[in-house]
């Protein structure tokens, strides 16, 4: 039998990031945690850590079929996917990617405030068939710099994006779970309040139950005809039905959205919404960053291999 401690789960690993794993450790490979069952018993039992990619979820059932495991770590700072209690409750540790997407995914959030106050995506479209050399125009829009912001969820990454939506000139509000040091930003107590406030709103929250339609009906409808809504957390985060009802209806302006529930077999009713700038949760989909999570996942494997402390936990 040979030693196999890494079991690589996720259909979402590239052939690339699979192969540095592979290169770094003994591993078999699963495409989804309902997977794990098929795989022989013997390779099971030699499994000491996961790397975890991708949004299915896994769970104690998934974690009891792998008797010597002691490590999950995910590639990703949001680990909703993975049952931290059932982890815990069996001693399993969980570590995730924080920080080293930060920038990216704040970029991602900026870009789509932008493609959409500014129409950009109609515009391309406008220039490639022809019609602007035609005399066609599109109406005006609405600028962006001067406006103001509400972020929700005041973590590392919304605070990375707050700040550069300050050099927009942008007035920032935000809302969080309590009041937070801040460069003078507007604190809000609920949600609601936030989004009556403000032109954008943008979610940054963490998913998982917890936060589950935290940006709900009424925060949607507070916003406004002239709001904008901008999503880079987890689909689940906002109340997605009410969402596309607005944008179908125009009681929003628009939004710009890189996550939604059911990726990526999303409600098709968003093809259709063109208000709303649509992205294939990309937020940190570059090449330095992918990187560095990936880095980051298979150091804190090494450590618990190694038996020394892990990079990043969340248990
Ligand atoms: C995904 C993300 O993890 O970090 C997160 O929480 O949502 C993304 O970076 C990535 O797309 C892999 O699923």
């Amino acid at each position: 039998m040979t030693d196999t401690p890494l079991l690589i789960l996720g259909a979402a690993f590239s052939d690339e990031e699979r192969a540095r794993l592979e290169t770094a450790h003994a591993a078999i490979f699963a495409g989804s945690p309902d997977e794990v069952a098929s795989l022989p018993e013997a390779s099971r039992a030699t499994v000491k850590a996961i790397t975890f990619k991708g949004h299915n979820p896994l769970n104690g059932d998934v974690m009891d079929l792998l008797l010597n495991l002691g490590v999950i770590a995910n590639y990703g700072v949001g680990y909703d996917a993975i049952n931290v209690e059932d982890a815990s409750a069996r001693g399993i540790k969980v570590t995730n990617t924080p920080d080293v997407l930060n920038d990216d995914v704040a970029d991602i959030a900026v870009g789509m405030m932008i493609a959409q106050s500014r129409n950009m995506v109609a515009a391309d479209a406008l220039v490639r068939s022809g019609k602007w050399a035609a005399g066609e125009s599109l109406p005006l829009n609405r600028k962006m710099s001067g406006s103001s912001v509400g972020i929700v969820g005041l973590g590392r990454i919304g605070r990375d994006i707050a700040d550069r939506l300050a050099a927009f000139k942008m007035d920032i509000h935000y809302h969080a779970r309590s009041e937070k040091e801040t460069q003078g930003w507007t604190y809000h107590a609920d949600v609601v309040s936030l989004a009556s406030a403000v032109d954008y709103l943008v979610i940054a929250l963490v998913g998982g139950k917890e936060t589950e339609k935290y940006v709900s009906r009424d925060a949607i409808a507070a916003l406004g005809p002239h709001g904008v809504i901008v999503n880079i957390s987890r689909g689940s985060t906002i109340d997605e039905e009410a969402l596309i009802e607005a944008l179908a209806n125009g009681t929003i302006a628009g939004a710009g959205l890189d996550v939604f529930n059911d990726e990526p077999k999303i409600d098709e009713r968003f093809y259709a919404l063109e208000t709303a700038v649509l992205q294939p949760h990309q937020g940190s989909g570059t090449v330095e960053t992918r990187r560095a999570m990936a880095e980051l996942q298979l150091a804190n494997v090494s450590a618990h291999l190694s038996g020394t402390d892990l990079l990043t936990p969340v248990n």
